[in-house]
């Protein structure tokens, strides 16, 4: 079993660990490497399911939360091959904008791999070639706001941390807690920016997996408020490609072998607020 741990300083023990597998897989240009994975998000997968949507899948169903939740567990293994204790860090972005441990250019007078990563797509994968680094914009894609937090207040509606707190706390069922939370990453990806905000690239910055490890652990925490078998029935069974798992198989975490570590991890008070 291995706890998922807040991103911290560069220098803490698991993200020097985590830094370091990671600097180890993007360098791989084979299946087990981390632009391969980063692949199947967007170009030139387009596996990834949003709002009830999958590309090239003519159904609609409430698979976002599932198929991140595979896509995360795809990349720790690929992860653990390299350094079996290792685990993806989140980003509580209801904290911090882009945490040091992502925007710094450099670590320890190395590149950091978490800064970003090369992105090489061409036709028929994209319609016009993308070959360069991925780029962030914080703040930008809409008005310039000092953090994701002000962003959400400009709107007249909850802080992040308001509405995570509430999603845990208030919504009982899998379908609103699902619909609610989905705007969550909407909004980071753009506030991010640049590659972030397109489906296409986002995948490819690293900060993609602790951002979406964030919307998997309050997923966690809705799940420990009830029970983790919460979730539609009829969809229990369906295919999440291309990992060959069902979202029956990934509803509960110890069975993947990893774990959020609550302590580390005040969850935000409850609150009514939307
Ligand atoms: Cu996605």
């Amino acid at each position: 079993m291995v706890y998922r741990l807040k991103v911290a300083s560069p220098d803490a023990p698991h993200m020097e660990r985590f830094i370091e597998a990671f600097r180890t897989i993007q360098a791989l240009n084979d299946s087990r490497g981390y632009h391969h994975i980063a692949g199947f998000h967007g170009a030139p997968g387009n596996f990834c399911w949003h709002h009830q949507a999958a590309r090239g899948v003519g159904v609609t169903a409430r698979m976002f939360l599932p198929w991140h939740r595979a896509y995360l567990y795809a990349l720790e293994q690929a992860l653990q091959d390299v350094d079996p204790g290792v685990s993806l860090p989140w980003w509580d972005w209801t904290e911090d904008g882009i945490p040091p441990a992502y925007g710094a250019e450099q670590i320890g007078g190395e590149s950091n791999p978490l800064h970003g990563s090369e992105i090489d797509l061409t036709p028929p994968q994209v319609g016009s070639p993308i070959q360069r680094r991925t780029a962030r914009r914080p703040g930008g894609g809409m008005p310039v706001f000092a953090n994701p937090r002000a962003d959400m207040d400009q709107d007249g509606r909850a802080t992040l941390a308001e509405m995570v707190g509430y999603l845990i706390h208030a919504v009982p069922d899998f379908e609103t807690f699902n619909d609610e939370l989905e705007h969550v990453p909407d909004r980071m990806h753009v506030w991010v920016g640049g590659d972030m905000a397109s489906v296409t690239t986002a995948a490819y910055d690293p900060i993609f997996f602790a951002h979406h490890c964030m919307i998997d652990r309050i997923w966690y925490l809705w799940q420990m408020q009830r029970d983790v078998d919460r979730f539609p029935t009829a969809l229990r069974d369906s295919p999440l490609p291309p990992f060959g798992r069902t979202p029956g198989q990934v509803l509960n975490v110890q069975e993947l072998g990893y774990e959020y570590a609550l302590m580390s991890a005040p969850v935000p008070p409850g609150g009514s607020v939307l």
